[in-house]
C-alpha cells in the first residue's frame, strides 16, 4: 500500500517571500504527532514558491487572520484537483464557518488530542467537518519534530514555546479570546532540553506573555542560566517592578524583551483594559530598568483608540526615539474576528469593511474603522509617519546610543543595526500591498457580512 502523503503549507501575507520568517512551531508538533508511516512535506510561502500542483493526499494549512484571504487561495488550488484541505490556527478557530467555505475540514484550538483523529479520518477519506479540541490538553512530553525545517533558511532565532495564554486580557488581543484564562506551562526540564538539543546560539521563546507569575518566570530563568544561550521574549511591563526577577532575566541570557505599551495615555489603557500598564512604574522608569540589565526593548504601540487625536503620533514616536527603544510596531488599531474589539466596534457600526482580511481593497497598514477624533485617512498617515520617523537612519544612530543595552558590546551593536534594517525593510515591503496573490478568490456573500 501507497504511503500516505501530508503536505503542511505556511502561507505568507501577501504571497510573496518575507524577512521574518521562523520555523512555523505548529506544523513541528503535527509532525511530531503523525503516524510514523505518514510521509510529510512542508512548504513555507514566505521562503519558496508554493507548488499547487505537488502531488500529495492531503493539505494542511496554518491560518492566521493576515493569512486567511491567502491561505484560501492557496486551497482553491489544492481542492480544484480533488485533494482535500484541513485549516487550523486563530483564525480558524475563531470563524470556522468562514473557513468552511474554503476547506474541506477546520480544526478549533489546539492540534493536541484531535490531530491524530483527522489524519485517521482522512486516510479512511471518512473527514468530518469541524474538529473541536474542547479540553485543552496538559503541555508535557510534547514533541516537537523539526526535520521538517531542514534545509530551509530560516532567520538565526529558533521559536520555543514555553506557555500558551496570558493572566491579562487586553480587548485587542487575541490570546485571550482563544485560550480563556488557562495558563498552561511545559516542564521547564523539558523546555531546557529542547534548547540544548537545538544548538542554536539565539532564541525566541514565543509565548505571549513570558511572566506568568514571579515563580514560574524564575524556575525558567534558573533553568535557562546554565544553556549559556542570548534569548528574547514577549513579557507583560510588570516584570520590570521586580529587580530580582530582571537580574535573573539578565543572568539566564536575555537580551530583548518585546513589551505591549500600546498607549501612553491612561483613558486609552483603560478603554483597552490595560491600565495596569501604568500600575507603580511609568514607562521611561520600566524601560530604564530593563536596559540597566541589558535588556533592549522592543516596544508595541498602537493608535486610534477613542481618546486619541492626530498629535499622538510624533508624540509617541518622539518618546520611543527618546527611551532608545531597540524596535518598535506602531500599528493602527485592527480589530480581529474573536476579539472584544470587533465586537464593540461592529456594534458601534464603526467598521470600514465587513471582513477586511478577505477584502480586495484592504491593503496591510491601512485602518479598518472610522476612529472617534481623527479620519480613517489620519489613522493610516499618522502610523506611517511614526515608523517614518522611528526607523530613519537618524533615529537609528541616535538610539544607538545606549551602551548599557543597545551598544552593550560591539555584537550587540551588531545585532541591533540588523534588526533595525530587517525590520524596516520588511515593513516597507508589507505596508500598502494587499494580502494575498493575484489569483481569484471567491467570496460571494462574506463580502458584505460582518463575522459573529
Ligand atoms: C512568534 C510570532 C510571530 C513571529 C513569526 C512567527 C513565525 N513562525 O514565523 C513574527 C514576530 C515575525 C510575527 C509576525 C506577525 N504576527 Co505573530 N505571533 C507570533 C506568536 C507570538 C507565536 C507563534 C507560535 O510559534 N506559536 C506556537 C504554536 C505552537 O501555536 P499555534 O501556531 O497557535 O499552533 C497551535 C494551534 O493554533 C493549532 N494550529 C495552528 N495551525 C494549525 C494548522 C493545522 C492544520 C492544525 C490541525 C492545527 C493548527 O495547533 C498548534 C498546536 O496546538 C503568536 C502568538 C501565539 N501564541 O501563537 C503571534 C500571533 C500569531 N501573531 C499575530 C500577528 C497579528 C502577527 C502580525 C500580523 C503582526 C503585524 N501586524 O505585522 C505579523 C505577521 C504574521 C504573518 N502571518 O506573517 C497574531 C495573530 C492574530 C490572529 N487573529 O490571527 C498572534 C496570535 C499574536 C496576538 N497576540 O494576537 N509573529
Ligand atoms: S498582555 Fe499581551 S498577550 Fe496578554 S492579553 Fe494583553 S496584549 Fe494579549
Amino acid at each position: 500500500m501507497k504511503p500516505m502523503k501530508i503536505t503542511f503549507i505556511r502561507p505568507s501575507i501577501t504571497g510573496r517571500r518575507a524577512y521574518d520568517a521562523m520555523e512555523p512551531l505548529a506544523f513541528a508538533i503535527l509532525a511530531g504527532l503523525a503516524p510514523q508511516d505518514v510521509e510529510l512535506d512542508f512548504f513555507d510561502e514566505r521562503l519558496e514558491e508554493v507548488p499547487t500542483d505537488h502531488e500529495t493526499d492531503l493539505v494542511a494549512l496554518t491560518v492566521e487572520t493576515y493569512t486567511a484571504r491567502r491561505a484560501y487561495q492557496i486551497a482553491g488550488e489544492f481542492r480544484g484537483r480533488g485533494v482535500p484541505v484541513v485549516m487550523g490556527g486563530y483564525h480558524v478557530s475563531f470563524l470556522p464557518e468562514e473557513a468552511l467555505q474554503f476547506a474541506d475540514a477546520v480544526v478549533i484550538n489546539d492540534a493536541e488530542g484531535v490531530w491524530e483523529e483527522v489524519v485517521r479520518d482522512a486516510r479512511d477519506d471518512k473527514l468530518r467537518r469541524i474538529y473541536h479540541s474542547r479540553q485543552l490538553p496538559a503541555l508535557s512530553g510534547l514533541k516537537f519534530d523539526r526535520r521538517i525545517f531542514h534545509g530551509k533558511s530560516y532567520k538565526a532565532a529558533a521559536p520555543v514555546q514555553y506557555g500558551r495564554g496570558c493572566k491579562y486580557a487586553c480587548d485587542f488581543c487575541s490570546i485571550h479570546a482563544f485560550y480563556g484564562s488557562s495558563l498552561r506551562q511545559r516542564p521547564v526540564g523539558e523546555v531546557a532540553s529542547e534548547i540544548e538539543s537545538l544548538d542554536r546560539r539565539f532564541i525566541l521563546l514565543v509565548d505571549d506573555n513570558l511572566f506568568v507569575d514571579p515563580a514560574r518566570a524564575e524556575e525558567l530563568f534558573h533553568a535557562l542560566a546554565p544553556l549559556k544561550i542570548k534569548w528574547g521574549c514577549q513579557v507583560s511591563i510588570d516584570v520590570a517592578r521586580d529587580e530580582r526577577l530582571l537580574k535573573l532575566m539578565e543572568r539566564s541570557g536575555c537580551i530583548a524583551a518585546l513589551v505591549g505599551f500600546e498607549s501612553l495615555d491612561e483613558t486609552n489603557l483603560a478603554q483597552m483594559n490595560k491600565k495596569w500598564n501604568l500600575r507603580r512604574c511609568d514607562y521611561a522608569s520600566a524601560i530604564r530598568r530593563f536596559q540597566d540589565r541589558g535588556i533592549m526593548i522592543y516596544g508595541s504601540f498602537i493608535f486610534g483608540y477613542d481618546h486619541d487625536t492626530v498629535d499622538v503620533f510624533e508624540r509617541t514616536a518622539e518618546f520611543a526615539v527618546g527611551a532608545k527603544l531597540f524596535l518598535v510596531n506602531f500599528s493602527a488599531l485592527t480589530p480581529t474576528p474573536g476579539s472584544k474589539l470587533y465586537q464593540r466596534l461592529r456594534d458601534e457600526g464603526r467598521l470600514i469593511y465587513g471582513r477586511w482580511w478577505l477584502d480586495p481593497n484592504y491593503r496591510y497598514g491601512e485602518a479598518t474603522f472610522h476612529p472617534k477624533l481623527m479620519t480613517a485617512e489620519e489613522l493610516t498617515e499618522g502610523c506611517l509617519l511614526a515608523r517614518r520617523y522611528f526607523y530613519s537612519a537618524a533615529s537609528i544612530i541616535q538610539r544607538a546610543f545606549d551602551f548599557s543595552a543597545n551598544a552593550r558590546s560591539p555584537s550587540r551593536l551588531g545585532v541591533y543595526a540588523l534588526a533595525n534594517v530587517i525590520s524596516k525593510r520588511e515593513l516597507n515591503q508589507k505596508l500598502g500591498q494587499r494580502l494575498g496573490s493575484e489569483t481569484p478568490l471567491e467570496i460571494g456573500a462574506l463580502a458584505t457580512q460582518e463575522a459573529i
